[in-house]
């Protein structure tokens, strides 16, 4: 079956030439992305991806992201590797829309994620090596581009508040430890910038903020990209 744009045309992989201008949204879990994606959707010439988090709920009836916080040990590199797979099916997917949106991307898999689990010694040793082969090859293959990338900053204390109060089952099990960790991890990629190269110029908001605030710093600071095409 072929997919079709709204315009009724098929659509055909982007290439270099006619790619959307790509914007990953970034940040610690319970910072915000999910309600900060909202404003940019039904917007006829933005293509708005969230997170697969559904798909990982339901593989064939198996809820990956449950057996990966119930048993980390044993499901972590299952549940990455979905992971990687469907980031990537979301960085591949073609649009006619001139702006593409995602929430998170291969990179905060690769870099937050399989970082922290193979730290933690979760990911064995060599089950980290063939994700990293895999990441490697498809970073080569020039699969993924990415044009501005958006660090929702928010402090590990507010994004736990958050993570508490909208109750996903699967997350009873994380600790303000796990946030103020995996804060850490974001903040050394995207804030200093010592642990991992930014594949992107990033723009940095203050997620602690209201939705509202944090809506109006983006207004001041987005890019003049936006500004002439939307
Ligand atoms: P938001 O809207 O900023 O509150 O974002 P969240 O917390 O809904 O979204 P996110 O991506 O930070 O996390 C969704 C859930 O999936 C959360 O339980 C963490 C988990 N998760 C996301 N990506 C990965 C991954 O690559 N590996 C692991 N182990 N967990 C992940």
């Amino acid at each position: 079956v072929k997919k079709m744009s709204s315009n009724g045309k098929p659509l055909i992989p982007n290439t270099l030439e006619n790619r959307p201008f790509t914007v990953v949204v970034e940040g610690n879990m319970g910072c915000g992305k999910t309600t900060f994606l909202e404003r940019f959707k039904g917007k006829s010439n933005i293509c708005v991806l969230s997170e697969p988090v559904e798909n990982w709920r339901n593989v064939n009836g198996h809820n990956l992201l449950h057996l990966m916080y119930e048993n980390p040990e044993t499901w972590s590199f299952t549940f990455q590797s979905y992971v990687q797979l469907t980031m990537l099916q979301n960085h591949l997917l073609p649009t006619t829309c001139a702006v593409k949106i995602m929430e998170r991307s291969i990179y905060s898999a690769r870099y937050c994620f399989v970082e922290k689990l193979t730290r933690d010694g979760v990911l064995p040793l060599p089950s980290a090596a063939v994700m990293d082969s895999w990441f490697k090859w498809i970073l080569q293959q020039n699969f993924v581009q990415v044009d501005l990338l958006i660090y929702l900053r928010s402090s590990p204390e507010v994004a736990y508040e958050r993570i508490l109060k909208r109750k996903r089952p699967e997350e009873n099990m994380v600790s303000l430890d796990y946030v103020k960790y995996l804060h850490e991890i974001h903040e050394n990629w995207l804030y200093f910038k010592t642990l991992f190269t930014c594949p992107a110029p990033i723009l940095v908001l203050n997620a602690d903020q209201s939705t509202l605030d944090v809506h109006a710093e983006y207004e001041k600071w987005k890019p003049d990209f936006f500004r002439k095409t939307l």
